[in-house]
């Protein structure tokens, strides 16, 4: 008897320490110290124990329920607060270790291209007005001399809210708006997000961002806004970079003019982003029509005025080199890291 009680103790004390969770502990427990366990199998051969030897068996036998016991609910505790190694493993720190790089945030290429844009026209004595992204059909085309509801016009098929309320196809809306607010001299820029229903492709996205350019006083003349836009794109790309201005038209200048600059990645040789012409598009320009000062409330005999706008993608593309308009949506990291 004595020696399957100390047999028994090894056994199950064994099986306790080595119980790696709380279920298995559990089993260890029913099978050795259970209702019907081995310790209990054992007490019920008290009864064919000598008289003599009963005291001493009985002391045993409580002496190793008792320590089954106490380890028992030693190993519970041990693993109700995690195994002593695991926790040196999870909770220590490696204080050797090189510290972790901390991610540096930077400016979108396309935004640090229209601040640069921006910063070009400040120094020629501009001032950044802003305005809504969801305009009035009013300042949306019927300010901006655009025949009404014409269908013809690609302009006008844009997202409607509503009859009347749409979400902006161009930045003149905040110009329209600014004029009615002052008078000349106007000297302002309008940066800002515009919407199209265009299907995107490589150079189209439905949601660009452009700048447009307005000033209007006394004497204004074409000489002046090509004058200025030559500034903006020496400014912009340098010396070698040179001005196209070609007819165009727009309801809200007369004359127009398309604006075009030198590809300075081929320096105007031709190449793959000017598709070897040697010229990139960026934008359009005029002189203000008429029609579109009367409105505001201007006297179109006394004040003249320019207004130019251009696309921030394409300035963006142009300056490094980017043939596809949808990588500045894209969200892709690996496209964004090279800036
Ligand atoms: C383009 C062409 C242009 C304007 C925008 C303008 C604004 C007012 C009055 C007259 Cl309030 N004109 N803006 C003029 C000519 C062209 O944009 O291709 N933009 C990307």
């Amino acid at each position: 008897m004595d020696d399957e009680l100390r047999q028994l103790a090894e056994e199950a004390t064994a099986a306790i320490v080595q119980a790696t969770d709380e279920k298995q502990l559990e089993a260890v427990r029913v099978k050795y110290l259970g209702r019907k366990g081995l310790l209990r199998q054992l007490q019920q051969g008290m009864k064919d124990v000598p008289a003599e030897d009963k005291p001493r068996v009985g002391k045993l036998m409580n002496e190793v329920s008792e320590q089954l016991k106490a380890v028992f609910a030693q190993r519970q505790e041990e693993l109700a607060a995690g195994e002593p190694a695991l926790r040196v493993d999870t909770e220590s720190v490696d204080v050797t270790l090189p510290g972790r790089n901390v991610r540096i945030g930077k400016r979108h290429p396309l935004l640090a291209a229209l601040d640069h844009m921006i910063e070009i026209f400040l120094g020629l004595g501009f001032s950044v007005v802003e305005g809504p992204e969801v305009e009035n059909y009013y300042y949306s085309f019927e300010a901006l001399n655009y025949p009404d509801y014409h269908p013809a016009m690609d302009e006008q098929a844009t997202f409607y809210v509503s009859d009347d309320v749409l979400l902006r196809s161009q930045t003149s809306t905040v110009q329209i708006r600014a004029m009615e607010q002052t008078q000349p001299p106007v000297r302002i820029i309008v940066p800002g997000r515009c919407f199209r229903r265009d299907t995107v492709d490589a150079t189209h996205c439905h949601t660009f961002y452009q700048l447009e350019g307005l000033l209007v006083d006394e004497g204004v003349t074409f000489a002046d806004l090509k004058g200025t836009l030559e500034a903006f794109a020496t400014g912009m790309f340098g010396e070698k970079c040179h001005m196209r201005f070609r007819p165009d038209f727009f309801p809200f200048t007369e004359p127009s003019a398309e604006i075009a600059l030198t590809c300075i990645l081929c320096g105007g040789e031709g190449c793959r982003v000017c598709s070897q012409t040697g010229w990139v598009e960026v934008g359009g320009s005029g002189m203000v029509d008429p029609n579109v000062l009367e409105k505001v409330g201007y006297d179109s005999e006394r004040y003249t005025g320019f207004a130019f706008g251009m696309g921030v993608e394409r300035l963006a593309m142009l300056m490094h080199g980017i043939d596809d308009i949808r990588l500045f949506y894209s969200g892709d990291m690996r496209f964004l890291k090279q800036f």
